[in-house]
């Protein structure tokens, strides 16, 4: 049936959309740490396929092995099976013991962090837009930055196989950053520091967003990712600086960060009280 659904709607998508059917919805690993990611998503639909078969096929044997034959027929009727029983509680508990021990070994390689990443991007989620910070990355230790609109979202750029810090900061409530190539997203919360490394592979455009439910414009927190090599990446810096994108220390937010363009000042107050 599955085989049926997955013929039908790769019968009316482009080749893109058979490629995401071939890796289960998963969109295509962009950095080093991605595929571990997609190797659990992998193999739990591997487990979860194996256990269907085994269930619907027990389930239609015994609806056939044990269908009624006549209408003054009564079934067998067994009050317990201890093998049985001892089979349906073990098994399901060794099931989520080696899911469990895969999702903390692939979660312990996501969050893994170097001791001297190649550079450091602060991040601030505030309501409701990113600021991305490039630190000390610009002409003599200075922070080229952008800061996304109500009108405008912006870009993130990295360049690749550069292993990128993010730190990840929020003026605010819980905002989640993630991208989607990277499979991988992190909670930005208030307060602490959360941090994860990542190093791009693939030079492209892929797309970021935040990925909690943070208030009324959530839907306006879409970022652009661009992966660029390194050339590209020093002129986007320096073309930051030459905008005047440009600042001694990290934008971190705060009150500046709670009034957006686009947004009138009480709506960006809405839900704001402290
Ligand atoms: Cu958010």
């Amino acid at each position: 049936m599955l085989g049926f659904f997955a013929l039908t709607v790769a019968a009316c998508g482009d080749a893109a959309d058979k490629d995401q059917i071939a890796r289960l919805a998963m969109p295509d690993p962009a950095t080093e740490q991605a595929p571990a990611t997609f190797e659990l998503w992998k193999w739990a639909w591997v487990a979860a396929m194996i256990t269907g078969v085994i269930v619907w096929g027990l389930i239609f044997w015994a609806i056939w092995r044990y269908r009624r034959r006549s209408d003054d027929e009564v079934p067998i009727q067994t009050r317990y099976n201890l093998p049985l029983e001892i089979f349906y509680t073990i098994a399901p508990i060794m099931m989520v013991v080696v899911f469990f021990y895969w999702t903390v070994d692939v979660q312990n390689k996501m969050t893994h962090m170097e001791d001297d990443p190649d550079i450091t991007i602060d991040v601030v989620g505030q309501k409701w837009q990113w600021t991305f910070n490039y630190t000390g990355q610009g002409e003599g230790g200075s922070t080229p930055y952008t800061v996304g609109t109500g009108s405008q979202r912006p870009t993130l750029v990295l360049p690749v196989d550069q292993t990128v810090q993010f730190n990840l900061q929020s003026p605010d409530v819980i905002h989640s950053f993630g991208i989607d190539a990277f499979l991988m997203k992190m909670d930005v919360v208030p307060g602490r520091i959360n941090q994860f490394q990542a190093t791009p592979t693939v030079v492209g455009d892929y797309n970021g967003k935040c990925f909690e439910l943070c208030g009324t414009y959530h839907s306006r927190m879409l970022f652009d990712v661009k992966i660029v090599d390194q050339a590209d990446y020093d002129a986007y810096l320096a073309d930051l600086a030459a905008q005047g994108f440009e600042a001694e220390e990290p934008l971190l937010g705060g009150e500046a960060a709670r009034t957006q363009h686009g947004l009138a000042e009480d709506d960006s107050q809405e839900g704001a009280h402290e």
